[in-house]
């Protein structure tokens, strides 16, 4: 299927085929040997129902002192570096010259969803959010610069990227749904969502 535009969120379907999605499952099983996925919780305490971690940098936290970008994984760990795989997958469809400098990694196992929100923790908001699904498909919610008012869903596929930027960069969107086990990618399912970011501002120095 062609990329295709929603609300100014570019789709691009089957980004990756089947055997660069196995390719890239094995270095995000690396990162995870290093950086233990975990269950953020809210700022109001409550766990979510997704399990994180991240490369890069930074990676995102969130806990009872709220969202932010920390230069190590809860375990005191360095974050593993982000995968040359991704690092080229940001190239080929970011559509901007700088760097990402944090990768994070989201795994949806059977009843995890996502509720909107928007992605703004970063120093840079005209830098846009490229994010790659893999495993089971996802509705994917798009929302407004506001909460609330209509939104569009989309299905997403394993290896579709989805990039969030310039006017769509603050819409408020969200993962609705799983559908567990629609696809074979991961052998008990589930579904990762990576997304890469520019989340420290240039004067931060080297990136990587
Ligand atoms: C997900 N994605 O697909 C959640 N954020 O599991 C996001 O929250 C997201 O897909 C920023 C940009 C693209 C995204
Ligand atoms: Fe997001």
């Amino acid at each position: 299927m062609e990329p295709f535009d929603i609300r100014g969120v570019r789709i691009v379907p089957g980004a990756l085929d089947a055997s660069a999605q196995v390719d890239l499952l094995g270095d995000l099983r690396a990162v995870a040997a290093r950086a233990p996925l975990f269950h953020p919780e809210t700022a109001r305490g409550r766990r979510m129902s997704v399990r994180m971690t991240s490369a890069g940098r930074v990676g995102w936290v969130s806990d009872r002192r709220g969202y932010r970008y920390e230069p190590r994984h809860p375990s005191g760990a360095d974050w593993p570096p982000i995968p040359d795989r991704l690092l080229s997958l940001w190239r080929a469809h970011a559509g901007t010259a700088a760097p990402p400098d944090t990768c994070l990694v989201n795994f949806y196992g059977e009843g995890a969803r996502m509720g909107m929100h928007q992605d703004r923790d970063e120093a840079d908001l005209d830098q846009p959010v490229l994010s790659l699904s893999l495993g089971d498909a996802a509705l994917f919610r798009i929302g407004n610069l506001e909460r609330g008012g209509r939104t569009e869903s989309v299905w997403l596929h394993s290896g579709d990227v989805a990039v969030l930027g310039g006017k769509a960069r603050l819409l408020h969107h969200g993962i609705d749904r799983v559908r567990h086990g629609s696809s074979r990618l991961l052998p008990d399912g589930g579904r990762i969502n990576v997304t890469m970011r520019v989340a420290l501002p240039p004067a931060a120095g080297a990136r990587g």
